[in-house]
């Protein structure tokens, strides 16, 4: 018998599935598509991480199966190869971040390649290809013409030392991650997308896909619609000028006792000549720059704030004057960047009160305000015309009084914000936009496209905050498309998350010269059947990408409304001992030693059988040698059984049937023994394999593959004198054991299906069924108990009904020796397990 031997099977079935094209999907094939998708990595210096296989594994498997299901799959990989660390690799090195990209990408590939991971390498495709990122600038332009890209004054993160603007991952707790220097916030003209103008949609539409409910959540958070009222608040005296806010409460109107203003908010400077305190005023707007958006609102962090002086705003309900604060627990960023502070019904509101000593009044019954703040339901009160009602009633009376009265409406508001879509940065997506003096943005005219990124000797982000593209003039100066006359590039970037939010779309036409993709392949593979990422990206990429989808099907350029189907999540990789993997740890399992030493088809069923595919999971040593033991003795047992099955052929004999005994194989007339079980077996776990793997319950699926395998060397062990092999399966049966193994170690079952004398992948062949009626005829012990104590066990099938298992019990000669005539008083029937006589 040949050695189960990785460095030999594995290569030798990637070049096969190579040669003869398995995976490649077919446009247009009669058969049903299926369209699987991972998220496609970015290509880091790091190589593979052990996380990757676990997302790419799983979709490989339904991939696979789907495939022998009948289905014409695509299941494409490509690199979203944009991004910081290629950039501030080339500041550090000066290798040009392409290079340096490039080299990742050949070793990534080399690393997925090694796993047997059935991608269609034809459809290859990479985000920093000028064929590709030519579409994502057009896509630009198109949101550009439709009025859904536009500049606006926003902060970005300022280094204060390094002089540079930096993305939001580069600060770290308020720090810069280079220097450790200060950050502050800087306003700078930047490109936004309107994605707001779907959030309504985004949110809808949530119904109509199949999101695992904690994704369908994060993301209904993250739009987080409110529904409630603006209240316009008029100043004061002679102050010209209002305050707007957002509320979710109008019907507290009564208990607002001051306003609260963020520190940003146009009003301070409006009022400036008024405020008697504007030098306190300023020092403490300086003060909560630094600030990060989470650390002002948290709920545990010490609200501070101080008093616009001289100003007051007068509550539209009751005409009296309240004081305005600015505090930087008011965002500027949500709602109106103003509030009516009510202390007796809003937490926050309660403590900022309790320290300045603000009057709190309560207007709902129900809690203890000197205590606490009362955010419950209850009936109103100190509320004149709302007094007696209950809340939900208050906010409808108290909306159409403010309707009528002109001092307010119904307002939804939501948390999502707009798109920033402007980086400061070399390696990214030139934004197709020319700016003239004369004409204001123009976009680049579509013939031009790709705008190329060119060619620079630093890729230092430069100390005016502009992007190192500006320092480049050849490149900038242009002549303004519309006017003929002197204008500039927009030096600006695009974000990572642009090449990635229509990728999808382009691997059912990745070659495409003309278009992003033909309409008609788009028909046929869209949508997206089954994503599976991680949950990291369950609200930036999964929100934007839906969102630029539903924009290209507005335009009637894609024809689905919403891009995937299906979305699942897996859970992280942890080192072993349940921390993070990390350099800095010293922890990181690289695939490569694992593929090295055990090869990739235990690496796959390993990261498959480690836990809860959707839990996170450490590694574990112990696991994959308890893997690489399983599939070895799949090796052993099968390649044996399959060597007798062709001997006995050989010889003449009926191969689907077993001798039983020496005597008996000497007759050439054996018996099959095991049959019965065996194959009963066998059909259980073609039934759970099948199911587990629809429902992403992987690891069971190995377990029970794991505890087949057991039968059927236990059922060798039990039978003929020692020394003898003994096979127990036909070939059809050792057939289907090893195509419900073959997405998770494709390359020992192909191998061990060509011992079977077969020409063809076993990934084309049909998966298995399984047959029903040997299913449902499982047997289990059943307990018999008298007053809990174990008197009897007895074989019945699994599904025993209650009357039948209880006749069964009463009739048992033992049970019947132990009652001794007397009658049971009660009998306890628990399904598949007991029945329990009680006397
Ligand atoms: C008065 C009030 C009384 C409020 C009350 C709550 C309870 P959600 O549900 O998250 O939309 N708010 C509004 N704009 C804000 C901003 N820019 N920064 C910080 N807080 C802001 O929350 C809406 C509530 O959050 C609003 O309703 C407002 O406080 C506050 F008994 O107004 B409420
Ligand atoms: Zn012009």
């Amino acid at each position: 018998m040949a050695k189960y031997d990785t460095k030999k099977i594995e290569p030798k079935w990637q070049k096969y599935w190579e040669k003869n094209k398995i995976f490649e999907a077919k446009d247009f094939s009669e058969k049903e598509k299926f369209y699987c998708l991972i998220e496609f990595p970015y290509p880091s210096g790091e190589g593979l991480h052990v996380g990757h296989p676990r997302s790419y594994t799983a979709l490989d498997i339904i991939a696979r199966k789907k495939r022998m299901e009948g289905f014409n799959v695509l299941y494409p990989i490509g690199w979203d190869a944009f991004g910081l660390p290629a950039e501030n690799y080339a500041i550090k090195t000066g290798i040009h971040p392409r290079k340096a990209t490039q080299k990742n990408i050949k070793n990534f590939k080399r690393q997925l390649k090694s796993l047997g991971i059935a991608f269609d390498w034809s459809r290859e495709i990479n985000t920093t290809d000028p064929e590709y990122y030519k579409w994502t600038q057009w896509m630009f332009l198109k949101f550009y013409e439709q009025g859904l890209a536009y500049k606006k004054k926003m902060p970005i993160n300022w280094c204060v030392t390094c002089k540079i603007g930096l993305a939001n991952e580069e600060v770290v707790d308020g720090r810069c991650e280079r220097c450790g220097g200060e950050v502050e916030k800087r306003e700078k003209e930047q490109w936004m997308i309107r994605i707001t103008e779907y959030a309504e949609r985004l949110l809808n539409d949530l119904d109509s896909v199949d999101y695992l409910d904690k994704i369908a959540k994060l993301q209904l958070d993250w739009i987080g619609r409110s529904e409630g009222a603006e209240v316009i608040f008029s100043l004061a005296g002679e102050a010209e000028g209002e305050i707007r806010i957002f509320t979710t409460r109008p019907d507290t109107l009564f208990g607002a006792t001051y306003m609260v203003v963020a520190p940003e908010h146009e009003i301070i400077q409006n009022m400036e000549s008024r405020i008697e305190n504007l030098e306190e005023v300023k020092a403490y707007i300086k003060k909560s720059k630094s600030k990060s958006d989470l650390d002002r609102t948290d709920l545990a962090k010490e609200k501070t704030g101080v008093e616009l002086r001289g100003v007051k705003a007068i509550n539209p309900v009751n005409e009296k004057e309240m004081p305005i604060w600015a505090a930087d627990y008011v965002l500027p960023s949500y709602g109106t960047g103003a509030i009516m502070a009510v202390p007796a019904h809003d937490e926050r509101d309660w403590e900022f009160a309790k320290k300045y000593e603000l009057p709190v009044v309560e207007v709902v019954e129900g809690g203890n305000i000197k205590k606490e703040a009362y955010v419950g339901d209850g009936v109103l009160v100190n509320s004149d015309f709302l007094n007696g009602l209950i809340v939900p009633d208050a906010i409808k009376t108290i909306i159409d009084w403010l309707e009528s009265h002109d001092c307010g409406s119904y307002e939804v508001n939501y948390k999502l914000r707009d798109w920033v879509f402007s980086r400061q940065r070399y390696w990214g997506e030139p934004i197709p936009i020319i700016n003239c003096k004369k004409c204001g943005h123009v976009p680049v005219p579509e013939r031009d496209l790709p705008v190329v990124l060119p060619e620079v000797k630093k890729y230092q982000p430069t100390d005016t905050g502009e992007s190192p593209l500006a320092a480049i003039k050849k490149w900038v100066e242009v002549k303004c498309p519309e006017c003929g006359g002197k204008a500039e590039r927009e030096t600006d970037t695009m974000p990572n998350w642009a090449g990635s939010s229509w990728y999808y779309l382009r691997y059912t036409d990745p070659h495409n010269k003309n278009m992003f993709a033909d309409y008609e392949k788009l028909k046929y593979w869209m949508p997206v059947d089954w994503y599976n990422g991680g949950m990291e990206h369950t609200t930036l990429h999964l929100l934007y990408s839906r969102f630029w989808n539903k924009f290209l099907f507005n335009q009637m350029l894609v024809p689905t409304d919403e891009p995937y189907r299906k979305r699942t999540s897996h859970g992280l990789i942890l080192a072993e001992g349940g921390e993070k993997m990390s350099k800095s740890r010293g922890n990181v399992v690289n695939p490569d030693d694992v593929v090295g030493e055990y090869g990739a088809d235990v690496f796959r069923t390993y990261e498959m059988f480690m836990g809860p595919f959707d839990q996170p999971v450490a590694w574990d040593t112990k696991g994959i040698e308890g893997v690489n033991r399983f599939l070895n003795k799949v090796w052993t047992v099968f390649s044996r059984q399959i060597e007798m099955i062709q001997w006995y052929e050989d010889q003449g004999a009926e191969p689907a049937y077993t001798p039983q005994s020496d005597s008996e194989f000497r007759q050439g007339e054996p018996v099959r023994a095991k049959e019965d079980e065996l194959v009963r077996e066998l059909h259980r776990t073609i039934k759970k394999v099948t199911e587990d793997i629809d429902s992403m319950r992987f690891n069971t699926a190995v377990a029970a593959m794991m505890t087949f395998l057991n039968s059927v060397t236990s059922a060798a062990e039990e039978s003929g004198p020692e020394g003898r092999v003994w096979y127990y399966l036909d070939r059809d049966d050792i057939r289907d054991f090893i195509k419900i193994l073959s997405p998770f170690a494709p390359h020992l079952c192909e191998e061990l299906w060509s011992m079977l004398g077969r020409e063809e992948s076993i990934f084309e062949t049909p998966w298995p069924g399984y047959n029903p009626e040997l299913v449902a005829l499982e047997e289990i012990e059943l307990v018999l108990q008298i007053n809990g104590k174990v008197r009897d066990k007895i074989k019945t099938p699994a599904d025993i009904s209650e009357d039948e298992a209880k006749a069964l019990a009463l009739a048992s000669e033992k049970i019947q020796k132990h009652l001794a005539g007397k009658k049971p008083k009660k009998i306890i029937f628990v399904g598949g397990k007991l029945v329990n006589i009680v006397i």
